[in-house]
């Protein structure tokens, strides 16, 4: 056991970088990350379990941070343990540095999520966990029982929402394998806790299934025990409360203590203060960047046990691999994220299908050929058909955890954290599914899964106002083009964070899922009809979804209209374009599953799909801009039919009367429109 006087050193090590850090950038935030100095220092210090040779390694400890604004103390801890360089935190927050203002995800560097909105990071933790028990099912592999799954929480992430619903999911799985620790240090960016609640923390997560201890979080010995502790509790996920000291061991410019107070949140310690508590702490406020000789020691000594640890646990991975070869070969393509050879043209879809049943027929043949996906829904899953998938397979259960779906409650924000888990832990594919409209609630996650490029699927039903006799409350009409300004939106890899497909009927919605299946590098979201739709004319190469849009069966050469749509739309065009045929009219229909798919593509295909200077005639049940790109370089006349305002209760088939969503408004515009 390492003495109680270098493992104090070690922390205040972590106080001094962490403090030096925001001293340099002259931003961020010192006084929570010199609190949670203690915990992290003893955690990665005496528990947390890495393979320092292989970073990536399947079968390691992970630690997830939720309070991202913290990130000086896992720079500082990650210093110690050698994967980042003293250079390298000299430059934090500075441009292409790796440490930026909040941590991003970078395994390598043993930054497992990235964080910043509160609450979500320690969601993803539960989402880890639940991987590592799947895993341990599925393959037998000795290592993913011994995975243990750390979540750092703070004061915010306890107020957010989300933490309700993790914590509820958690309980209810009994999560073993996880353990959280709260820094509850009674202070906030603006003020102390207690002005925003009374809330009895432990009494909450003990109701929700939890076992619960509260130490003093500055204190190692009680640190040290309470981890062993968290490490032994069976059928249930683990909280350590630890009342950690804000800022502590800092002093103000006056030298009296700078601890417990909001100042320190979010704002460099700054001249004399910052000196005083440098010199306080056993620094040099002079060249405060230095890591002392027996901290490195320590973690020299740290890194040894580790390597000896590792190679005991690689030792048991191989003999289990020598005994499973086949099971070992699929985890090794499971964690590179290649898939079996599917058999899509098996999938035997009816015409007239609504593209939510159709999307049910895809989830049914790869919940029989994917053995690692695991599909979720938030209460949803006989209206948004993922139970297409549920059939195929059984639910996640406390203490059975050989199923594949994961019923996620009413919480789709809760939901789409913990399918991010998933995926940070590697070895999973997740979607998740629930109605359109309720894509509201899912935003902040999507937003995240998008940035960290992680290939969750969304499964989206109920895509339009033909949602119809549930009423406005339940009709999407402003989320597709939300949704689909992630598709303009890059991620650092320079792609479209997502990749959005709306199929316009039973047979592109094959195509859709497919193309989401191969998409391993960003989020895919699938909008899939409520109601049945005609299939597109007979002719339609339905190879043409992955261009993202494409001229579609019957269509005419050179038209005097295009008429674009997405979805259900499509085949309302196609009604239309008959009535239009019967006039000389000649017409082309255009599907546009994706339009953030179809400008990735050359020049010369999209000049042969929407030549420019063609009268563009385009239907949306969402706002008219999912479609206006396609009025740039169009003839003058072109207009785009959607709808602009919330939707009504009735109907779906009065509705589309009543909002113009018919064969004979398609005509009597496009006639109005040559006219
Ligand atoms: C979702 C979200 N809302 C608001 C913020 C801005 N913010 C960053 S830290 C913080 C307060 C955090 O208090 P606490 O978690 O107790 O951290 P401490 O002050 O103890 O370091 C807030 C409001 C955020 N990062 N995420
Ligand atoms: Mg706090």
């Amino acid at each position: 056991m390492n003495d109680i006087h270098t493992m104090n050193h070690a922390a205040d090590n972590i106080r001094i970088l962490a403090a030096a850090m925001v001293e340099k950038a002259k931003s961020g935030h010192p006084g929570g990350a010199m609190g949670g100095a203690d915990f992290i220092n003893v955690l990665y210090s005496e528990f947390l379990l890495s393979d320092p040779d292989r970073p990536t390694w399947e079968g390691r400890d992970r630690f997830y941070l939720d309070p991202g604004h913290m990130a000086p103390m896992l720079y500082a801890e990650l210093t110690l343990t050698g994967r980042f360089s003293i250079d390298e935190i000299m430059q934090l927050r500075q441009w292409g540095s790796p440490t930026p203002g909040h941590p991003e995800v970078c395994i390598e560097r043993g930054i497992e999520n990235s964080s910043g909105p509160l609450g979500q990071g320690h969601a993803y933790a539960v989402g880890a966990a639940i991987a590592a028990k799947f895993l341990s099912a599925k393959t037998g592999n000795p290592t993913f029982a011994r995975e243990t799954i750390y979540a750092y929480i703070s004061d915010g992430g306890i107020q957010e929402e989300v933490s309700l619903g993790a914590a509820r999911v958690a309980g209810t799985l009994g999560l073993d394998n996880l353990v959280m620790f709260y820094d509850a240090n009674d202070i906030q960016l603006s003020t102390a806790t207690s002005v925003v609640t009374s809330e009895d923390v432990a009494a909450r997560y003990k109701a929700l299934g939890w076992q619960v201890t509260e130490i003093d979080g500055n204190d190692v010995a009680e640190i040290r025990r309470a981890l062993n502790w968290a490490k032994s509790v069976e059928g249930a996920p683990a909280l350590i409360i630890g009342h950690c000291v804000m800022g502590k061991g800092a002093l103000q410019a006056d030298g009296s203590s700078y601890e417990r107070s909001c100042k320190t949140h979010g704002a460099p310690l700054g001249g004399d203060a910052y000196r005083n508590t440098i010199t306080h702490l056993g620094g040099n406020p002079d060249d405060a960047f230095q890591i002392f000789p027996d901290v490195a020691a320590l973690y020299e000594k740290r890194l040894a046990e580790l390597r000896q640890l590792a190679a005991e646990r690689h030792k048991e991975e191989d003999a289990w691999a020598a005994q499973h070869p086949e099971t070992a070969k699929m985890q090794a393509d499971w964690f590179a994220c290649r898939l079996p050879q599917l058999p899509w043209d098996s999938i035997q879809q009816k015409a007239g299908e609504a593209t939510r049943n159709a999307s049910s027929q895809c989830l049914a043949m790869l919940a029989q050929h994917v053995p690692n996906m695991i599909c979720a829904s938030a209460d949803l899953s006989n209206s948004d058909k993922t139970d297409g998938f549920l059939k195929q397979t059984h639910e996640l259960q406390r203490g059975d955890f050989s199923g594949a779906f994961f019923q996620a409650g009413v919480s789709e924000l809760t939901m789409a954290c913990v399918c991010i888990g998933m995926e940070l832990h590697g070895g999973v594919i997740s979607a998740c599914g629930t109605f359109f409209v309720f894509s509201d609630y899912m935003k902040p996650a999507l937003r995240m899964a998008a940035l960290m490029e992680l290939p969750v699927k969304y499964v989206w039903s109920h895509d339009a106002f033909r949602v119809g006799e549930d009423g406005p409350t339940h009709e999407p009409v402003e989320q597709e083009a939300q949704i689909r300004l992630m598709e303009k939106l890059h991620n650092h890899s320079g792609r479209p964070s997502m990749l959005v497909l709306r199929p316009a009927d039973s047979m592109e919605a094959t195509e859709c899922w497919r193309l989401a299946m191969e998409n391993t590098t960003s989020p895919t979201a699938l909008l899939l009809s409520r109601q049945g739709i005609e299939n597109l004319p007979a002719g339609t190469d339905y190879a043409g979804t992955r261009r993202g849009a494409y001229v579609v069966g019957g269509s005419d050469a050179q038209p005097d209209v295009i008429l674009v749509a997405s979805g259900s739309e499509v085949s309302t065009l196609c009604a239309g374009a008959q009535l239009l045929r019967k006039d000389g009219i000649r017409v082309r229909v255009v599907s546009v599953p994706s339009e953030g798919l179809f400008r990735q593509q050359d020049a010369a295909y999209q000049e042969s799909v929407v030549p420019r200077g063609s009268r563009i005639f385009g239907l949306t049940a969402g706002l008219p801009v999912n479609l206006q790109a396609f009025l740039v370089g169009a003839a003058p006349e072109s207009r785009i039919w959607g709808l602009e305002s919330f939707g009504f209760s009735a109907p779906y088939k009065v509705l589309d009367q009543k909002l113009g969503f018919t064969a004979e408004n398609v005509y009597a515009q496009v006639k109005e429109m040559l006219a």
